[in-house]
């Protein structure tokens, strides 16, 4: 079936996306038999891992964990080579996955969709590309990614600066040369710190503009060793089981402790967390059970990091500017390779603009703190507008021209992070309020699509035109989601869970915290006929 001769027609979906999102949901929605058609901006699969190619790029979750588990010849067949896979691993396993189920051929890539309107009369979606074509589809699924849209800072003076700039999340595909050059990289987290290690390597000199520093832990990143992945693929199932039980749907192996942190004598601690922080990654914040609980026993887990920041960076002027004063784990945590060692380097500078921002570029380079620096490049690792900025960055149209942007307009609104009531048979794939990015995401992808192919057979088996979710359940929803926020740390933190990192940006916490409860919560919700959806 050539993609061309379905235009004109109706289809039965429309899929925007060929990240790990919408390549499995379009591969299930084939398989039912439906007519499927799919976008992607990219010119190949990949989403988030095709544009995110800067050097030192590499997954949190560790590789066995961070992949399908939908096909077991898929996770047999596939060898990965470290604990922690580097981009160019997961865009070739992406690849690997898009040939062997055949995908491609469904998608239309280096195209955007930029706008969706709901027809109510037909109970159809309206869809437009940046290629001019419409397209007439039944259901319109959302797979943009929580990490798609770049959050690019409006510089002052940006249009007049004669060097290159680059941002993480759209890195070339060629590839960056920094040799011989004078290298600024704007902003710490994950991105930044991940890559500034091989800048430094490569660069002349290497400028860092830090506006908040953040907790990293090292990622002890290392061959895979052969024997433990053939002992998990030999059971596989169980291994995935397991994480499906885990609030982040990860980490079942990890050696998790049931003590409180108040319970345990200064040297005690001292001698759990340094074992912790040797393990490498997230795993660090289960050195305690209660890291979480409050801010009294978290600041034993900051302190320590703290500590081992002044250890590491031999300048302690540096190392006081590189050391976070907030609560550890509220930003995402980052597992960096080298990262605080990089701060001993002779060709690198910190620059704090956390009291007074970047004030301007100039032809040359930039200004801050009252200095001008000579750049002939820079990096912005400033981040993206996470979770919304995909989908509102497209003109999303649902009942009675109710847009998606004007409903959102105080924060993102969704049942069950799948769906918004007045935008009928429109599914978002690990939307705001869902897990997301608060848990593998693959795995949450894996749900989401299973989830909607079958609310999709729900619906067609029922004569269901019009599958919508009720405001009601809705408003229900967004509460419950607030709530189990509320219980915890996360907001004590400006991090970009809550939008806080794009200025104007709503300040609502976006994921769905515990990922079992939520399986839980939304089979239930299906087992009920689908209750809190309306379908007309
Ligand atoms: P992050 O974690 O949002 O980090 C962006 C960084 O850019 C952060 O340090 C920001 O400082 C900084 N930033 C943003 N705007 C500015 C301006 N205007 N001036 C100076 N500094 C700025 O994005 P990443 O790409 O690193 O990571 C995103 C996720 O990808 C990560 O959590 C992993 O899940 C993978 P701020 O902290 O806002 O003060």
């Amino acid at each position: 079936m050539q993609d061309q001769k379905l235009s004109g027609r109706r289809l039965d979906a429309v899929v925007v996306g060929a990240g790990f999102g919408g390549m499995y949901m379009t591969h299930l929605l084939v398989q039912k038999g439906l007519s499927v058609r799919g976008f992607e901006r990219g010119d190949d699969v990949g989403g988030t891992w095709y544009w995110n190619r800067y050097p030192g790029c590499r997954c949190d979750v560790e590789s066995m964990e961070y992949s399908y588990k939908f096909s077991e010849e898929l996770q047999q067949e596939w060898e990965w080579s470290e604990r922690y896979s580097p981009q160019p691993e997961i865009l070739a396993y992406a690849n690997h996955v898009a040939d062997r189920f055949d995908l491609r051929r469904h998608f239309s890539f280096q195209t955007s969709v930029t706008a969706a309107r709901y027809c109510e009369g037909d109970a159809v979606w309206e869809v437009e590309t940046d290629t001019g074509e419409v397209i007439e589809a039944r259901y319109l699924i959302m797979a943009t990614g929580c990490l798609s849209a770049a959050n690019m800072p409006d510089f002052p003076g940006l249009e007049t600066y004669g060097g290159p700039t680059y941002h993480t999340g759209a890195w070339p595909k060629e590839g960056v040369d920094f040799a011989g050059k004078r290298v600024g990289v704007i902003g710490t987290g994950s991105s930044g710190i991940q890559s500034i290690p091989f800048i430094a390597e490569q660069a002349d000199h290497l400028t860092v503009f830090q506006r908040t520093p953040n907790f990293s832990v090292p990622a002890r990143n290392m061959p895979l060793d052969p024997e433990l992945a053939a002992s998990i693929k030999a059971n596989y199932a169980q291994f995935r089981a397991d994480a499906y039980q885990q609030p982040a749907a990860f980490g079942a192996h990890f050696p998790r402790s049931e003590d409180s942190v108040l319970d345990a004598t200064p040297e005690e601690r001292e001698v759990r967390f340094e074992k912790y922080w040797e393990l490498g990654g997230f795993v660090f914040l289960s050195a305690f059970e209660d890291i979480g609980a409050s801010l009294e026993t978290n600041k034993f887990a900051a302190d320590f990091v703290r500590k081992k920041i002044g250890e590491i960076v031999t300048d302690p002027k540096v190392a006081d500017l590189l050391c976070p004063d907030t609560v550890i784990g509220c930003k995402r945590l980052v597992a960096d390779s080298g990262y605080f060692e990089t701060y001993n380097r002779a060709n690198v500078d910190l620059v704090d603009v956390s009291s007074s921002p970047i004030e301007r570029f100039t032809p040359d380079g930039l200004e801050a703190c009252g200095r001008s620096f000579d750049l002939d490049a820079v990096v912005f690792a400033t981040g993206f507008d996470a979770m919304t900025g995909a989908l509102l960055r497209i003109d999303i149209q649902g009942r009675n021209g109710l847009s998606l942007r004007d409903k959102w307009s105080a924060g993102p609104r969704t049942y069950l992070g799948l769906a918004s009531a007045g935008f009928p048979n429109l599914f978002m794939m690990t939307g705001p309020g869902s897990p997301s990015v608060l848990a593998n995401m693959v795995t949450g992808i894996e749900q989401h699509a299973e989830y909607i192919a079958q609310a999709i057979s729900w619906a067609d088996d029922h004569k269901v035109s019009a599958f919508e979710a009720e405001l009601d359940a809705e408003n229900r929803w967004v509460e419950i989601v607030n709530l189990r926020s509320e219980e915890t740390l996360y907001p004590q933190c400006n991090s970009w869970y809550l939008g806080a990192n794009v200025p104007g940006k709503p300040r609502v916490f976006m994921p769905f915290l515990g990922f079992p409860d939520y399986v839980a919560m939304v089979d239930e919700v299906a087992a009920k006929g689908y209750e809190g959806f309306r379908s007309g």
